[in-house]
């Protein structure tokens, strides 16, 4: 798969994937340096044959690395017994209301030292990589304090210099109002302004600024407060939009300018329309719709309004405890009328403009980071139709061979 990386995939384009039967790529230095045809690049590369290691992919899939745009990798502990409540009728508000959700595992996180919740994390991005992913935007939002969100966003740091994949870090101060300001939760916001935000900045430890804007958790007003606060200290925008009910945060997504919108399951027709005229890139998260049991954000809609759709398994202890790439582009099939050649575009190129790494990563393109996973299946739709299989082979991250027969190197 091949194309153009200047901007996210729109319309009809999100199903071009240039693919190229019987192809070859050559990888050097950790950058993909050609691809074509099998017969093209043993001609020109014939001389160097015998240096190389050659990996026959014959008869498999060969896809640009995955991208995951939006999760809350470092986190400690686990929810099962939410799961267990939500199976029995109860919400994940009133959950989160009642001191659960979002403030469980804050607590959890607060408790967690710095190697403990690296161990955990790292755990995680380990299984992200077996599922074929070599680039994860990870958030913070589970400290809910200076010294706590800086704890998550250098466990962050950490894991992208000594983990094969690549982290991409956001701050989500903004994730949760903490139990001790539930009385007055601007004064919560204004402490995200002017302490947090600035902190975070100053010791370059996010690229982007997050924030949940749902009713009962952050109104739009504080949320454009937030996501304005980020920009004048270089964090760009996204945003937590309309996941649970309508509150208008496609719109305000599209008013700031955010990178990305992300959940969206029910965002307006007018929203939608302003994302796609400001350029605002939808992330979809079906496994959240799946595991919430709500219905799906509209995929399909979104597409035809002209809007960027990237896909992304939401990672999180509460609404989406999932690691699995390829079962989320199942699912953006199956829950979100979206064909398997889209899907594909959404978890790959789009992804990494949803990250702004549209240049570096997410197609097999002269010059890109050598991130590429070989998939055990003889062509892409299959890799959607035989959904609940972890299909990967191999996986090479920076030129390097890091999954090799479904397992870690
Ligand atoms: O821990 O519940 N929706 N944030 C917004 C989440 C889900 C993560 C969580
Ligand atoms: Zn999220």
């Amino acid at each position: 798969m091949e194309g153009g990386s200047e901007a996210a995939r729109v319309g009809k384009q999100m199903e071009e994937l240039g693919i190229i039967e019987n192809g070859s790529v050559w990888l050097e230095d950790g950058i993909i340096h050609a691809v074509g045809r099998d017969e093209e690049l043993a001609a020109t590369y014939q001389h160097r044959m015998a240096e190389a290691e050659i990996i026959n992919a014959s008869g498999k899939l060969v896809t640009p690395g995955l991208v995951d745009p939006h999760t809350h990798l470092v986190h400690a502990g686990t929810r099962e017994n939410e799961f267990n409540m939500r199976l029995q009728g109860a919400t994940y508000m009133e959950i989160m209301n009642n001191g659960g959700g979002i403030h469980a595992t804050t607590t959890a996180t607060r408790q967690a030292d710095h190697a403990a919740l690296f161990a955990q994390s790292k755990k995680r991005l380990d299984q992200f990589l077996l599922h074929g992913v070599t680039t994860v935007e990870a958030k913070s939002g589970y400290g809910l304090t200076l010294e706590h969100e800086l704890k998550q966003l250098e466990v962050a740091k950490q894991l992208h210099e000594q983990h094969p994949v690549d982290i991409v870090s956001t701050f989500m101060g903004a994730h949760a109002v903490p139990r001790d300001y539930k009385e007055n939760p601007d004064q919560f916001v204004q402490l995200v302004i002017d302490e947090m935000i600035p902190e975070v900045a100053r010791r370059g430890l996010a690229e982007f600024n997050d924030v949940f804007c749902e009713r009962g958790v952050f109104t739009p007003e504080q949320s454009r407060r937030i996501l304005e606060a980020g920009m004048k200290h270089g964090l760009l925008p996204k945003i937590h939009a309309d996941e649970i009910e309508p509150y208008e945060g496609a719109e305000l997504a599209a008013q700031i300018g955010a990178v990305s919108a992300d959940h969206l399951l029910r965002a307006s027709d007018t929203g939608i329309k302003r994302m796609a005229e400001a350029g605002v890139i939808a992330v979809l998260l079906p496994g959240t719709a799946f595991f919430l049991m709500a219905e799906s954000a509209n995929g399909r809609k979104m597409i035809d309004a002209g809007v960027a759709v990237a896909i992304s398994t939401d990672c999180n202890p509460g609404s989406s405890p999932t690691v699995s790439m390829p079962l989320i582009m199942n699912l953006g099939c199956l829950k979100m009328g979206m064909t398997p050649a889209e899907v594909l575009t959404a978890a790959t190129i789009n992804a990494a403009h949803a990250i702004r790494r549209g240049r570096e990563i997410g197609s097999i393109e002269r010059g890109k980071k050598a991130d590429v996973t070989i998939f055990d299946v003889p062509n892409y739709m299959v890799l959607q139709y035989r959904y609940g299989v972890n299909h990967v082979q191999t996986v090479i991250k920076s030129g390097v061979k890091v999954v090799d027969g479904g397992r870690l190197v």
